[in-house]
């Protein structure tokens, strides 16, 4: 560490400000390639186009342990999952986000999205962030304030940003807790559609309806096929609460792209069949 006098005379300890170069650099490049969409965003448009939806299967790294998530990973693969999520309302942090996203990886080629509930869960091995704003929460922190505090970390680990809506519908479960949302009720699919619309004319290309996990029933489909009118070339993702092919199904034949689901095919006893009967159910339905 180089050392520097003050003023005064005494002599402080220098802290390093300035980065190398071409780390500098690298986000220059970064920045100007993540202003279009980027490889995973694109992998999962092919996906849909292709298969008509695609599944993703989320992975709570607070639920098991990081060897048990890869290889929960690694089942939900053979099953035909299109790519994974890691995240989850409390406590997907840290050093266990980390190991969790690395175990993952070396199961798995599928890419690893990440889906976080703040600056915390941000993790520099995974491949892209659903960078989300939580449109329908009383909470500034949730709309805007987490984002700026973790956009220069999203820059720095080189994560791919895909610009998603996040509108929680009730009963909303613990992130609809967390996130302070003001739950959109379940009779009300036009509240969905204008948050929705407003999501679209500030440039974000994704809507996930959530439900919240372990959710008793989805979203309505009513409220999917309403918001899926107004999507147009963007992705709409449902989650939470489904737990059949048929409810999957039912889903995506009302308007869904991407169907999530975690609880589910954690609990599963047989993970591979049991996303392969999700993936069969909404593959090529439209
Ligand atoms: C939660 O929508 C996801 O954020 C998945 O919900 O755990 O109910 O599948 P489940």
């Amino acid at each position: 560490m180089q050392c520097t006098k003050s003023d005064k005379g005494d002599t402080l300890p220098q802290v390093q400000l300035s980065r190398p170069e071409d780390e500098v650099q690298g986000e220059q490049d970064r920045l100007e390639m993540n202003i279009e969409i980027g490889p995973v965003e694109a992998r999962l448009i092919r996906a849909v186009e292709a298969q008509g939806a695609a599944h993703l299967t989320l992975i709570d790294p607070d639920s098991q342990d990081p060897l048990k998530a890869a290889l929960v990973a690694e089942a939900a693969a053979a099953g035909g999952t299109d790519a994974l999520m890691v995240g989850g309302s409390v406590g997907a942090a840290g050093l266990l986000l980390y190991e969790t996203v690395e175990k993952i990886k070396r199961k798995t080629d599928l890419p690893v999205i990440l889906f976080p509930g703040g600056t915390t869960g941000l993790s520099e091995n995974a491949d892209a962030v659903f960078f989300m704003s939580l449109l329908n929460s009383r909470s500034t922190a949730f709309i805007a304030e987490n984002q700026a505090l973790g956009a220069p970390l999203v820059l720095r680990y080189g994560l791919e940003p895909i610009p998603m809506a996040y509108l929680i519908v009730e009963p909303g479960g613990t992130v609809g807790w967390v996130g302070d949302a003001r739950l959109i009720p379940r009779r009300k699919p036009e509240l969905a559609v204008a948050y929705a619309l407003a999501a679209r004319f500030m440039g974000m290309r994704l809507v996930y309806l959530e439900a919240g996990s372990g959710a008793d029933s989805p979203v309505p489909k009513e409220m999917v096929a309403a918001v899926k009118r107004i999507m147009g070339g963007g992705l709409l993702i449902v989650g939470g609460g489904i737990r059949s092919g048929a409810a999957a199904a039912e889903l995506v034949a009302a308007g869904a792209d991407l169907i999530v689901t975690g609880t589910a095919v954690e609990r599963s006893r047989d993970v591979t069949s049991f996303v392969r009967e999700l993936t069969d159910s909404i593959h090529r339905r439209r």
